[in-house]
């Protein structure tokens, strides 16, 4: 139980509650967020809500206080979690990670945040400069992915696009010595426009907009217009130099701000026809493409208005309608986007990764991992994009269960206490249903794509149809014809262990394929701009030569899922999850059905269940002795008995909790949060009566 805040600020975990149920647990959440208690364990899971105001709960005297500390002596909070992580790296050599989930806006990358911001306080107290110099290129890679990274959307100001995992790894001191990024999905359409073109835009100088031939003003661009207006203007000069501080060079900085620059012309170019030939309206952009990506005027225009084919063993420039001249427009502008991203996030990695480390010397290098992904999403329409993210957290969910329940039966090896076995429900049959090769969701849609000729997102929904008519957890209107909220010919319904959710298959086909014309590739990776050149390596290939297919995005996804679960799996998990109280940014307000919503598809009962059925509650013997003892005659003030573990169980034998509790190597355990509780009636009791003694005595003395 953690220390002690009096219950006016209810349970500070979830595990104490008097009854587990929906009702207590929201009541307890309530009653917490509304006293300014962000924070609640479920054991040693965090869960958070979004305060949406600024705490004074972060500062250099908050992080004193958790530095070293056990779990369980300190109020709730991420410090202690983040200490937890570290030091179960440093005294048992063990790889961590912390994972983040929740719902867009519900805190995560605020958390993330706090947790590189607490492991970088407390680490390197010997202020070495080569530490102290990764610690800086870490959190500035950090500033440099939010820009790229993030857009204003309807639902956070400061939303990522992506899921981000980075690793940080230590020295044999426990102090950073480099780190890995790994980005996924980065979002493709819709959503807003991430935060550094409004910072081009807003914030560069004159002189360089000048030479993109950008104005200072984002009305002037199509592409941001749609996306609203947002307040980011004075971070260009901080990007920027976050880039030159973790060594970007400077045609590489250039060539970035180029890129962005492309895109907002490419968005403003308009296509028009005369007769059967299409043609660009605006034919001056076409030069300042040419110019942006150092290459010929006639080749942006051919790569724009045609697309090479190949026929047999004949070559030949097949126009574009004005509609495919349009398409392909935007998905060069997305392409180009995400490219770059991914180019900026591999280049991070070139210069952040450890490198020349001996371990013979040096012992081991081990990690902390921090997962900020995106949570499970439910909205009126789900698109491919929903499809994909929630089943990243059915992924997530099949590791949590299985770690959590190891992490609890490890403990119970390592204590050497008798492990009795717990019933959850296990998600791998939904996991199954969307990764399984041949029949599951993904490969289905790979198929699909495969097809020479048009196959319409329909049939694609009659293939799952036929696949996975007798899936529990799959359904459609074809296969429950009563069920009026799924369309005919667009939807399809999984059950997932957070809820059930139908997906529009609208898209899904071309989301899944890389629609990128061939000729755009080849037009950039001919560019004299080499670092340009190096992001486009498959422009090489003549048209001839492309046979392979690229990987579809489906496939991409369900990769880096696999990799991304196995390597948290190798690591000791800790858990972050996030709720958001309200749609409108409110400090006050707790939306009831909402958090409720969150509550039930984070499956934080079952996390409250799985860990009651276990032991409620262990502590460390002389822990638990240094804040007990004072309730028994046989410890206080001092024991005498031979060993901590001996003085704890007199102490529980006189309470009479003997049948509730268990006696491992180094702590004890307890069943039921009951005990705990009176324990903790019997301590405030004779901590008063000691008070109260000691002032006699001081009066008595004066
Ligand atoms: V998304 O899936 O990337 O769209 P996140 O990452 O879950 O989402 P984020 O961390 O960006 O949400 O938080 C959203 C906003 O809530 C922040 O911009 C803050 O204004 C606010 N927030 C979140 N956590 C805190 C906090 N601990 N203290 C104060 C907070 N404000
Ligand atoms: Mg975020």
């Amino acid at each position: 139980m953690a220390e002690h805040e009096s219950l006016e600020f209810g349970k500070a975990d979830f595990v104490l509650l008097d009854n587990v149920s929906l009702e207590e647990f929201m009541a307890n959440l309530k009653l917490r967020f509304e006293k300014g208690r962000i924070y609640t364990y479920i054991g040693e899971v965090v869960v958070s809500v979004n305060p949406y105001r600024a705490m004074n709960i972060y500062g250099r005297d908050t992080i004193e206080q958790y530095k070293g500390r056990e779990l369980y002596e300190r109020p709730p909070h991420l410090f202690a979690i983040a200490d937890a992580a570290y030091k179960a790296m440093k005294r048992r050599n063990k790889d961590t990670c912390i994972v983040i989930s929740g719902e867009s806006g519900a805190g995560k990358t605020e958390a993330s945040k706090y947790i590189m911001q607490y492991i970088a306080a407390i680490t390197n107290p010997s202020q070495r400069a080569e530490v102290e110099r990764v610690k800086n290129m870490l959190l500035k890679s950090n500033c440099v992915l939010e820009a790229f990274g993030n857009a204003k959307t309807n639902r956070n100001d400061n939303s990522s696009r992506f899921g981000k995992y980075m690793d940080i790894n230590f020295d044999f001191k426990g102090d950073p010595i480099g780190g890995h990024i790994n980005n996924y999905l980065l979002e493709k359409v819709g959503g807003g426009v991430f935060k550094c073109i409004f910072q081009l835009v807003k914030g560069a100088p004159d002189a360089q907009l000048r030479s993109l031939h950008i104005q200072r003003d984002p009305t002037a661009y199509t592409y941001i217009k749609v996306g609203g207006q947002i307040k980011v203007f004075a971070d260009f000069k901080a990007v920027t130099d976050a880039m030159k501080v973790i060594g970007f060079t400077t045609e590489e900085i250039q060539t970035v701000y180029k890129i962005l620059a492309t895109i907002l012309h490419l968005g403003n170019l308009k296509f028009g026809s005369d007769g059967d030939v299409t043609l660009i309206e605006n034919s001056k952009l076409v030069s300042v493409l040419g110019d942006l990506l150092s290459t010929k005027d006639e080749n942006v225009e051919k790569a724009l208005l045609y697309r090479t084919v190949a026929t047999g063993r004949d070559v030949i420039d097949k126009q574009h309608t004005h509609q495919e001249a349009s398409y392909g427009r935007d998905a060069l502008a997305k392409a180009i986007y995400e490219r770059l991203f991914c180019w900026i996030v591999g280049r991070i990695n070139d210069i952040i990764e450890v490198k020349n480390y001996d371990a013979r010397v040096h012992g081991k290098n081990t990690v902390i991992g921090v997962l900020d992904i995106y949570g499970f999403e439910i909205f009126q329409n789900n698109s491919f994009e929903q499809f994909c993210i929630n089943y990243c957290n059915e992924k997530l969910q099949q590791l949590f269960i299985q770690l959590v329940l190891k992490q609890e039966q490890e403990e119970y090896e390592r204590e050497g206490i008798p492990w009795k076995h717990i019933d959850y429900f296990n998600n791998q049959i939904i996991v199954d249903l969307v990764e399984q090769q041949h029949k599951g969701i993904f490969a289905v849609l790979d198929e699909a794509c495969m097809n020479v000729g048009k196959v319409t997102d329909e049939m694609f929904l009659q293939a799952l149809n036929g696949k996975l008519a007798k899936h529990a957890h799959y359904t459609s209107r074809k296969l429950s014809p009563t069920d009026k909220n799924l369309e005919f010919d667009r939807d399809f319904r999984i059950r997932h262990y957070a809820g059930n959710v139908a997906y529009s298959v609208v898209g899904f086909i071309d989301k899944n394929k890389d629609t990128l014309f061939q000729d755009f590739k080849r037009l950039l990776y001919n560019s004299s701009n080499p670092v340009l050149k190096a992001m486009w390596p498959e422009g090489k290939l003549r048209i001839t030569e492309v046979t392979k297919r690229p990987l579809t995005a489906a496939t991409l996804f369900k990769n880096s899922m696999i990799s991304l679960v196995e390597n948290l799996a190798s690591k000791e998990p800790y858990y972050v999850r996030c709720i958001k109280p309200n749609d409108v940014k409110s400090p006050l307000l707790f939306e009831h059905e909402r958090c409720k919503h969150q509550v039930e598809y984070l499956g934080l009962l079952e996390n409250v269940r799985v860990r009651r059925a276990g032991f409620a509650n262990r502590q460390l013997y002389p822990r638990f002795l240094q804040r007990y003892k004072m309730i028994s005659e046989f410890t206080w003030p001092n024991h005498d008995l031979p060993s901590d573990k001996e003085a704890v169980k007199r102490l529980l034998q006189g309470c009479g909790f003997e049948h509730d509790v268990a006696y491992g190597k180094t702590k004890v355990f307890i069943r039921t949060p009951r005990t705990i509780f009176s324990l903790e009636e019997q301590r405030a009791e004779m901590v008063k009566r000691i008070v109260l003694f000691l002032q006699k005595v001081w009066r008595g003395t004066l």
